[in-house]
């Protein structure tokens, strides 16, 4: 499967519902009245793309209506053209910050930190994201911090011997920022190219555990000046709208480098991922598209348009 086919795959929920509306919409009508235009909007924002979006795209087909009629418009290409303008035309995108590339140290061990809310699918990421880049001739090392949760120094360590990925860790209950530290000495004596710290899932309004994150990335970057180098947060596709306050509060307790959109394979609002996007002009890296290793896809938001808005 090539990568649109994948984004095809993964997205066919969000895409079969929404090009059920968009064709029921633009052939059921005898023309794009506003009535029609209106159970666009309805449908655009059911995807959770997003108000300022879907108002693109409703404003775009309204003009392409006008200056075309009926005949020539094809909504698809529209909502396509204007999805790909959300994020090539970002402030990100000008800055070259657009790339789905995961971070490279110079010359040296590059460390991503993989945070979230309890649930979305960090220590998997972080799993797929050793796979990843073992898959591109780098190497990798894990690092089990979640010291908190019942069997998730297990789930790792079975992730680790899937994928003939070394697993540092450490004892449940010790402190996490302990255990990066002694991983991050491992992964240097290995002389690893990625270390992935998959974190404890906490929620962002919780003061306590917040410190206990910037206490660990204080911990690796004084260790190892420039790290962490990734502080990647991992979103759940089918969170809705609380994504966008996850998003924030992480971002002010630890300033986040990207993020990563999980389980859009599960949900027919995969829209979500662009709604995020604009709103924190944080570049989407990967996106998860299944439970497998190699479910998780460097997003590409060409690729990512055409798979939801095609017919
Ligand atoms: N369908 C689907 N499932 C996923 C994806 N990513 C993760 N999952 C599943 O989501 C569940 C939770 O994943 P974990 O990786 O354990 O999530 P976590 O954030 O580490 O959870 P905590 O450590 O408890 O906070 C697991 O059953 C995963 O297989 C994805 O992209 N698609
Ligand atoms: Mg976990």
């Amino acid at each position: 499967m090539n990568l649109l086919e994948r984004f095809k795959a993964g997205l066919a929920k969000t895409h079969s519902r929404l090009a059920h509306e968009i064709k029921r919409i633009a052939t059921g009508s005898p023309r794009l009245d506003a009535a029609a235009l209106e159970e666009l909007e309805a449908a655009l924002i059911a995807a959770d793309l997003g108000v300022a979006l879907t108002q693109r795209i409703v404003d775009a087909v309204r003009k392409g209506y006008e200056t075309q009629g009926a005949a020539g418009l094809d909504v698809f290409a529209v909502a396509r053209a204007e999805i790909e303008k959300s994020f090539y035309g970002s402030a990100i995108a000008a800055a070259g910050a657009i790339s789905p590339k995961l971070r490279e140290a110079a010359g040296g061990l590059c460390v991503v930190s993989i945070v979230g809310v309890n649930g979305v699918g960090k220590t998997t990421t972080a799993a797929k994201l050793a796979h990843f880049v073992k898959s591109q001739g780098k190497t990798a090392t894990l690092a089990a911090c979640d010291t908190f949760r019942a069997a998730a120094i297990e789930q790792l360590n079975l992730w680790g011997r899937k994928l003939q990925v070394p697993v540092i860790a450490g004892n449940y209950g010790a402190d996490p920022a302990a255990v990066a530290h002694d991983a991050l000495t491992a992964a240097q004596s290995r002389h690893a190219d990625y270390l992935f710290i998959d974190t404890a899932g906490r929620l962002h309004t919780r003061h306590n555990l917040m410190q206990e994150l910037q206490k660990l990335h204080r911990v690796i970057g004084r260790q190892l000046p420039g790290a962490p180098h990734e502080v990647l947060l991992v979103l759940d596709a089918t969170t809705g709208s609380n994504a966008l306050n996850q998003a924030r509060d992480f971002n002010k307790a630890a300033p986040l480098t990207g993020l990563i959109v999980t389980k859009l394979d599960g949900t027919s609002k995969g829209g979500m991922v662009v709604a995020v996007h604009n709103e924190l002009s944080l570049p989407v890296k990967f996106v998860g598209l299944g439970e497998q290793a190699d479910d998780l896809q460097p997003f590409d938001a060409a690729q990512f348009a055409a798979a939801l808005f095609e017919e």
